[in-house]
């Protein structure tokens, strides 16, 4: 399909909006609140270079992967942020196959060309309280960066609750691809941060199944997977030149998207009512579609 730059324009100027935590704004399109920033916090940095790593594992060992040198959005470029941001027809021939993209859209947003072809959807969620909090230090340091003014916790965490965040509300993107795991487990394979945590090697080796790359007996023995999720561990990652002074946007500190990395975090920032207020969101909206959480 063409698109001209002026209905572009005309349509996002005919859109809601709602003043987000970085200016400019939030728009409203199709139910779901679309910012200026990557934002979901649910670990989709790690899941890229976990990705990246399983995909190329007979072209890159530990000692010469470009995770070395590149943060992993750079290896793994976003559609809508990277890609498609200021060029309407990127040649993906650039890209080595096969091809890794990633996207913080909703999946009714995804192009039907996508929902349709081949192509695979791996999907990263988080429990909502831990991403609260994670949202809330990313954008602080990014007001810092870009010397604004902050915004408080309960500021953040009531517009969060709103559902007026970035690709929100949260929980209806988290169903919307739940849903469709459950429907097609080939095509979207639904992971969640807090297994991650607990078990990598599992969770790699479920990946590389779902994309058809198991590893075999011989790596199974050299220990493969284990190699690489140490490769890709918040330990390793934080530790790297490229990720404690580099930048993979303008304005986006390469370090902004390693910090804690633990799960439960959110007992140190959340008061009680508040932790009430998100687990009755989790309860009516998640809960029904026979999604849980563990929060600790
Ligand atoms: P994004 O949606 O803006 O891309 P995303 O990578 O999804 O951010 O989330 C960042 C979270 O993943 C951070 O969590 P925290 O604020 O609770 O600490 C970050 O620390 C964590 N993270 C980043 N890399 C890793 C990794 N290799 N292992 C575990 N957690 C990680």
């Amino acid at each position: 399909m063409e698109y001209h730059q002026e209905e572009m324009d005309e349509l996002i100027a005919s859109l809601p909006k709602e003043k987000a935590f970085l200016a400019p704004s939030l728009c409203l399109y199709q139910n779901f609140w679309f910012p200026v920033t990557p934002q979901p916090k649910t670990g989709t940095t790690w899941l890229k270079a976990l990705v990246f790593s399983i995909v190329n594992r007979h072209r890159f060992n530990p000692s010469n992967t470009p995770l070395l040198a590149s943060n992993p959005h750079e290896l793994v470029p976003f559609l809508e942020f990277t890609l498609y941001a200021n060029n309407a027809k990127p040649n993906l021939d650039d890209f080595p196959k096969p091809r890794i993209f990633s996207t913080h859209l909703p999946y009714s947003c995804l192009p039907e060309s996508m929902k349709r072809s081949n192509c695979q959807v791996i999907y990263i969620s988080h429990n909502p309280l831990d991403t609260v909090v994670s949202s809330w230090h990313f954008f602080k340091s990014l007001v810092q960066s870009e010397n604004q003014p902050e915004r408080s916790m309960e500021e953040h965490f009531e517009t969060f609750c709103q559902g007026i965040t970035g690709f929100g509300p949260f929980w209806d993107h988290t169903v919307g691809y739940w849903n469709e795991s459950l429907e097609k487990p080939h095509k979207v394979l639904f992971l969640k941060y807090e297994d991650l945590k607990e078990d990598v090697v599992a969770q790699v080796k479920k990946v590389a199944e779902f994309v058809g790359l198991p590893f075999s007996l011989g790596e199974e023995k050299e220990g493969v997977a284990q190699e690489i999720a140490e490769t890709c561990s918040l330990r390793k990652l934080k530790d790297l030149e490229v990720n404690k002074t580099g930048k993979f946007m303008p304005n986006f500190e390469n370090r902004s998207y390693f910090r804690k990395g633990e799960v439960g975090d959110w007992v140190n920032y959340l008061s009680p009512p508040m932790v009430a207020c998100l687990r009755r969101i989790m309860e009516e909206k998640m809960s029904p579609f026979g999604l849980e959480f563990k929060t600790c």
